[in-house]
């Protein structure tokens, strides 16, 4: 399991983006959204943990990489658009 706080994603458009992204990338991908808590987490045989983080990226939003249970970091920068409308 390869999870991600994605503190941009905000609504369930942000949701089904990021989903469809990972179904994009892994169709057999098994995606598991919390939005409260902003997480995302993508259980797949096919691509590691950098690259869904690129796949997250480049769908327009800011995966932090959560090793282990819940110790996030802090992103390096700022990100330079909102993944939404709705942020
Ligand atoms: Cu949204």
């Amino acid at each position: 399991m390869n999870t991600f706080e994605v503190k941009d994603m905000t609504c369930g458009h942000c949701v089904s983006t990021i989903t469809q992204a990972v179904k994009a990338m892994d169709p057999d991908a098994r995606v598991q959204i919390d939005l409260a808590t902003h997480r995302v987490g993508i259980e797949s045989s096919d691509a590691s943990a950098a690259q869904w983080s690129d796949v997250i990226t480049q769908a327009g939003y800011t995966p932090i990489a959560i090793q282990g249970t819940a110790q996030a970091s802090t992103p390096a920068a700022t990100p330079a658009r909102k993944g939404c409308c709705c942020g």
